[in-house]
């Protein structure tokens, strides 16, 4: 796992130089905005779970998924899909605290597709159902770290698609 600071270190390193004024730039803006970033990942954690329900509300409920025949139809999977969204809240406010993607890659991705597939799991609902935690999260913890969280939220859905 990568984070904003050891991500500009890393390519400052392969080069062999110190930070430039770009690099330094990067950092100032990652640090001007950790009270941000800190202060969302509280209240996300803090409401996950109804951050969680008002997303399934506003995109799965009633929808053919949840229908007889439809992947959500049982409780088990039912279950299942409820703990993948918090799986992807989790990780996208680990991913959104360190200011990088890369845990996203290795964490969450990693062979996600290929599980879907082979479990018949859609993914144009489950993109869905990340769209509309990304504006219940958005709607809880303000405009810019909405924005913030949008971004991993946004990476989960093309790794997906
Ligand atoms: C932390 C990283 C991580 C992820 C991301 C993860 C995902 C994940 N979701 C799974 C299943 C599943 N995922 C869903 C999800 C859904 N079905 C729908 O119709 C909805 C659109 C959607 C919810 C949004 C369902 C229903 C299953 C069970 C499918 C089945 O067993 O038939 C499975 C198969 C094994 C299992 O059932 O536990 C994995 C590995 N596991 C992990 O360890």
């Amino acid at each position: 796992m990568q984070d904003a600071i050891t991500a500009v270190i890393n390519s400052s390193d392969v080069q062999g130089k110190y930070l430039d004024a770009g690099a330094l730039d990067k950092l100032k803006g990652y640090f001007q905005t950790g009270q941000i970033r800190v202060n969302a990942a509280s209240k996300i954690s803090a409401n996950a779970s109804v951050i969680v329900k008002d997303a399934v509300a506003k995109s799965l409920l009633y929808s053919s998924v949840t229908r007889p025949g439809g992947n959500m139809y049982t409780t088990r999977r039912y279950a299942a899909c409820i703990r993948d969204l918090d799986y992807y809240l989790r990780y996208s406010t680990y991913a959104m605290l360190a200011g990088d993607a890369s845990i996203l890659d290795e964490r969450v991705l990693n062979g996600l597709k290929e599980t879907y597939n082979s479990l018949g799991v859609p993914s144009s609902s489950t993109i869905q159902a990340i769209q509309a935690m990304k504006e219940v999260t958005a709607s809880l913890v303000g405009a810019d770290a909405g924005k913030e969280m949008g971004v991993y939220f946004d990476y989960i859905c093309s790794g997906l698609s």
